[in-house]
């Protein structure tokens, strides 16, 4: 009776009774940061001042990965169609790295934390380039958990650059097209670098859309995928928890039978 108060799932306990298995986290997770403008709109701010606000989260969040003990978060920050927005939120959007390098990369290196980026970063402009690669630069001797930030990526047009990389290497002889393996395909793609962490064991997105929007298409094969209601700015620590507890409560099975 009343089970429909409760405002959790019914086999997600609260907060402070998750109890996460520390020899089960997710060594790779992935998130979709939603809703940034839902989330200004709703509270008639521009959309802006909601990806000003997802960028406190984006700081919050890597500091609770990082102290869960996951090895690699991806987070999907601007994407190859996001340059059709409207002028201002994408001029506003290439502000933000600048922003993140001068407020965050201390707190970052005290937390052993190394950034990474993925993403056609070229075609960025130079500012915000430039604050990309000191981030990378200045983190690059930190040994824990790698915080890889999708920038200017599109999961379609990576595929499309390996498939070209793959193809000049069969033109120029060293490669024949019959030795293209699954590996040869992985180790073109902008995760190589990534090793044994290149694909998401978990896959987050916030803010109740449930689709994959050219993320990732290649590396999510056999990932668990948790989609949660709250927009990115009003993601916590304790959400984290609770997608990673859904995870633990998941059999995974690679397509076999095993595990
Ligand atoms: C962006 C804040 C998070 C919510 C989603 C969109 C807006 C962090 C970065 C960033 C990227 C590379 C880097 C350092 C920081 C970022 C963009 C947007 C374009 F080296 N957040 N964030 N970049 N948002």
């Amino acid at each position: 009776m009343f089970s429909w108060f409760n405002k959790t799932d019914s086999d997600s306990p609260s907060d402070a009774a998750i109890q996460l298995d520390p020899t089960n986290i997710p060594g790779h997770v992935a998130i979709i940061m939603d809703g940034n403008g839902r989330w200004a709109q709703k509270r008639h701010l521009p959309r802006v001042a909601g990806h000003k606000q997802g960028m406190n989260t984006v700081k919050t969040i890597t500091i609770a990965a990082s102290r869960l003990g996951i090895k690699v978060l991806t987070l999907y920050a601007f994407s190859t169609e996001n340059w059709k927005r409207p002028n201002d939120e994408v001029n506003y959007l290439m502000k933000l790295p600048v922003e993140f390098f001068d407020t965050f990369v201390p707190d970052l290196v005290k937390n052993n934390v190394q950034v990474r980026v993925m993403g056609y970063i070229d075609q960025l402009p130079e500012k915000t380039r430039g604050a990309v690669e000191r981030a990378v630069a200045d983190t690059k001797d930190c040994t824990g958990m790698v915080l890889n930030f999708a920038l200017n990526y599109g999961s379609r047009a990576e595929i499309t650059t390996a498939v070209q990389q793959i193809s000049q290497e069969v033109e120029d002889g060293t490669l024949k097209p019959g030795d293209i393996t699954e590996a040869t395909i992985g180790q073109h793609l902008m995760t190589s670098g990534l090793g044994a962490y290149s694909d998401p064991d978990l896959l987050i997105r916030t803010s109740g859309e449930e689709r994959i929007s050219n993320f990732l298409l290649w590396q999510i094969a056999y990932s668990e995928f948790v989609f949660l209601g709250p927009h990115w700015p009003e993601f916590t620590p304790a959400l984290l928890t609770e997608a990673v507890y859904q995870f633990q409560q998941r059999k995974r099975r690679f397509g076999g039978l095993k595990k």
